[in-house]
């Protein structure tokens, strides 16, 4: 049976955060950095720990009359408690670097080692096309997408530090560089924090984030509405996994995708307000966009205005299902429905595609300038991370097969257009969607721009505690 004390705690419960720093590296010393390794490891913060320190927090907020938090690992407040959390993940190219991975041969016990896994071997930039990100067709018949510099280079590993404030995660930060120093190269440092005050838990166009994700088989309690699902969507080598082949060294590991996803917010407004005439109208277009209003409450539940106390409810905010073939209170290309097209779809057909999200905003609130002249100055936006066992299921299956697909959900009438939020056309396109009106959802919209646009990222491997300590470190 699966132990917590194995699986990184990011996995499964989310490491708790009010900050968190991604640190990309290269590996130039193989053999010392795996020695170092050793040393990393009683550093890295297991499931068992991240749901101690996550019952902790909650135990601290209820004492203290502070809201708890529905979602996404438990936001930590600052002064409040001090925590911090460590996890490692590697890139394809990280594991064949330090040759466990993937066609060569497994040193240790000699087997052809191949993961298993086509996107992961490739790297995330083979993807960039394919998830529709912008950029150009090389000469050479390579796909050069429009990505930040950090992540057109190759990055071997990503260290992941969270905590309560930047001081914590900061010291935890350089005892990890002490650690590994002299072995690695350092490509670049992300940082994200969650939103100031009331903004808590919500991503930058204002909406509550990490409401709904799924429940793992018998990790932990489910509430109404929330979908469990089998260790092996989330886990290599456990339950569904285990019908492909894997690694021994592969067991309770999860690929985790990560994108730096840039967010133009008072773009985002102008277009709803202008669109929409009035700002309840273009709140209420704004909530049909995602298919929650900004409390995290489904529109599904509450159709014409917010009910904040129905978003925070987790025994309610998920407690809901769409109508199959009806976009009167929600539209078929609503973010939430895409994602998660619940009864469009059988349960069965969209579990294979469940990720466990656990991004965290990065970049300023925006300011009175950026406002007045609805134009962004500073970038911002999420940094989205998530977790699954085949890639080509999870994050890359929804960006393509759902999100960037006009025709999902299936066989709708009319056609529900581009997910509005995180569609993109491979094609040049213009992103159109159905049911953003609610007094005539077959009109379409020309969503005229995009606002969310990829800058890079890369899918990773998160081993297991005892991989990083009998295999992977020396
Ligand atoms: Fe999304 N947003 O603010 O609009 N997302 N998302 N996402 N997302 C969700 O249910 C957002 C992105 C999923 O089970 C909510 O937790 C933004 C990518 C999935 O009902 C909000 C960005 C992918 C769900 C947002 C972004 C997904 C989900 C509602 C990028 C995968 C759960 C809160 C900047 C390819 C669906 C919640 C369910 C929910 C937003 C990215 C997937 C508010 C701004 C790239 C599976």
């Amino acid at each position: 049976p699966l132990s917590l004390a194995n699986v990184q705690g990011d996995i499964l419960f989310g490491l708790p955060k009010q900050t968190q720093s991604f640190f990309f590296f290269q590996i130039d010393q193989v053999d010392a950095f795996r020695s170092n390794l050793s040393n990393l490891v009683p550093l890295i913060t297991s499931a068992q720990q991240t749901q101690t320190n996550i019952s902790e927090i909650r135990q601290f907020k209820i004492k203290n009359n502070i809201a708890v938090d529905a979602g996404d690992g438990e936001v930590v407040h600052p002064d409040v408690i001090t925590v911090s959390g460590v996890n490692i993940a590697f890139s394809a190219k990280g594991l064949q670097k330090s040759k466990f991975s993937t066609k060569l041969t497994f040193m240790r016990i000699g087997i052809l080692d191949d993961i298993n896994d086509t996107l992961f071997n490739n790297g995330m930039k083979s993807d960039a096309s394919n998830l529709g990100d912008s950029g150009m067709q090389q000469a050479d018949g390579t796909f050069q997408p429009d990505w930040d510099d950090t992540f057109l280079q190759e990055i071997h590993g990503v260290t992941l530090v969270t905590g309560d404030s930047h001081d914590t995660v900061n010291d935890k930060l350089a005892s990890v560089k002490d650690i590994l120093s002299g072995t690695v190269t350092e490509i670049s440092t992300l940082s994200g924090d969650v939103r100031p005050g009331d903004e808590a838990g919500h991503e930058h166009f204002g909406y509550k984030d990490g409401v709904s994700n799924p429940a793992v088989q018998d990790v932990e309690a489910i509430n109404p509405g929330q979908a469990t699902i089998d260790q092996g969507v989330a886990l290599l080598g456990r339950g569904v996994d285990t019908a492909t082949t894997r690694p021994s060294w592969a067991l309770d590991g999860s690929f985790m995708a990560f994108r730096k996803l840039p967010q133009l917010v008072p773009e985002f407004d102008k277009f709803l307000l202008d669109t929409a005439k009035t700002q309840d109208a273009a709140d209420l277009m704004g909530a049909r966009f995602v298919g929650r209003w900004k409390s995290g409450a489904p529109i599904m539940n509450a159709t014409t205005q917010d009910d904040p106390a129905l978003g925070a409810d987790a025994t309610l905010n998920n407690d809901f299902k769409f109508v199959k073939g009806d976009q009167s209170a929600c539209p078929f290309a609503a973010h939430i429905r895409k994602m998660n097209p619940r009864n469009d779809l059988s349960e069965s057909a969209i579990q294979p595609h469940m990720i466990l999200r656990r991004g965290i905003p990065f970049g300023p609130e925006v300011s009175d300038e950026e406002r007045q002249a609805n134009a962004t100055a500073q970038e911002r936006g999420l940094l989205f991370v998530c977790y699954q066992s085949v890639l080509s299921s999870g994050f890359s299956f929804l960006q393509q097969a759902w999100a960037n697909k006009q025709n999902f959900p299936p066989g709708d009438s009319p056609t529900p257009g581009f997910d509005p939020i995180i569609g993109q056309t491979t094609s040049g396109d213009v992103r159109t969607m159905t049911g953003a009106f609610v007094n005539n959802t077959s009109q379409p919209l020309n969503l005229l721009a995009q606002w969310v646009n990829s800058k890079g990222g890369e899918y990773f491997f998160s081993p297991s505690i005892p991989t990083l300590q009998n295999v992977f470190a020396t």
